[in-house]
């Protein structure tokens, strides 16, 4: 089943709009995981089975394994196994901000799509079209290009002006006119005026944000500017104000209070 397919099957059946991150931080752990020899994937095991009926995805994001070097990577592996084998309704975002010239792009697309086994991957767009085609490539996935990142310094570059408009959105109506069926966009829900504006370039494009919980944003306006005409195609990440709710023995436990609690409150404002 392609990734489009899985969004629309699990925003049915779990009537959620949560993106749940899944960053560990093995400093943030409960101690009692960290005798474990995957302490990671333990941990990651334990949130899931504790979230799949609360959220629509699972982003993994690739550096919180890298940064433990091979062992964490095992334990990415070891996650997106589970997942797949689990929880196979649910799509999986592997959050690698990819982006290069085409001939690597095409290796990083074969990785995330074939050795990692995600439905979807996040793509920095800058480059051009020669660079994100080698993900478009695959058909069935969701390649989700970056617009507007969450950061406060995003304005920085992304804000600039070109022809009196941002180059983001500049950008972004390049990438309406290529007509892909299998493209998302990532907005940050730091700026819901710049949400409202990329969900009228792509009215039914799947999007992906990021900003609730630890970065502030504010739930009711993101929620409002960033939902298609039916009030659903966009999912909204938490990650540490999810995994970190408790740093006791009781984490999972809290992580699925705080995970229905954001998911109610993205239900309350979709209508
Ligand atoms: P918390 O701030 O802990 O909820 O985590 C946010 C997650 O979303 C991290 O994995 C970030 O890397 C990611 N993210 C952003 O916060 N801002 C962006 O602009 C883009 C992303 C992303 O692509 O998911």
């Amino acid at each position: 089943m392609g990734t489009a397919q899985k969004f629309a099957n699990i925003f049915e059946k779990n009537n959620s709009l949560l993106c749940i991150g899944l960053d560990p931080e093995i400093a943030k752990f409960p101690k009692s995981l960290l005798s474990k020899s995957n302490a990671i994937f333990s941990f990651n095991k334990a949130i899931i089975d504790a979230t799949y009926t609360l959220t629509a995805t699972y982003k993994p994001n690739i550096a919180f394994y890298e940064a433990y070097g091979l062992d964490g990577l095992k334990q990415l592996k070891l996650t997106m196994l589970y997942l797949q084998d689990k929880y196979p309704e649910i799509p999986v975002i592997l959050d690698a901000k990819r982006g290069d010239i085409g001939n690597t792009a095409k290796m990083y697309a074969k990785s995330i799509y074939e050795y990692w086994g995600a439905d979807a991957a996040t793509v920095f767009p800058y480059l051009g079209y020669d660079a994100v085609e080698p993900f478009l490539e695959y058909k069935d996935k969701l390649t989700i290009l970056l617009l507007k990142t969450s950061n406060p310094n995003s304005k920085q570059f992304q804000d600039l002006m070109i022809n009196k408009e941002p180059f983001y959105y500049a950008m972004a109506k390049k990438i309406a006119a290529w007509k892909k069926q299998n493209l998302g966009v990532f907005v940050g829900a730091t700026y819901p005026k710049d949400l409202t504006r990329i969900r009228k370039l792509f009215p039914r494009a799947i999007m992906l944000s990021a900003g609730i919980g630890a970065q502030d944003a504010s739930v009711k306006e993101a929620v409002r500017a960033g939902v298609d005409s039916r009030g659903r195609n966009i999912v909204f990440n938490a990650s540490r104000s999810i995994l970190y709710a408790s740093s006791g023995a009781d984490f999972a436990r809290k992580a699925q209070d705080e995970a229905e609690k954001l998911r109610d409150l993205f239900n309350k404002y979709r209508k």
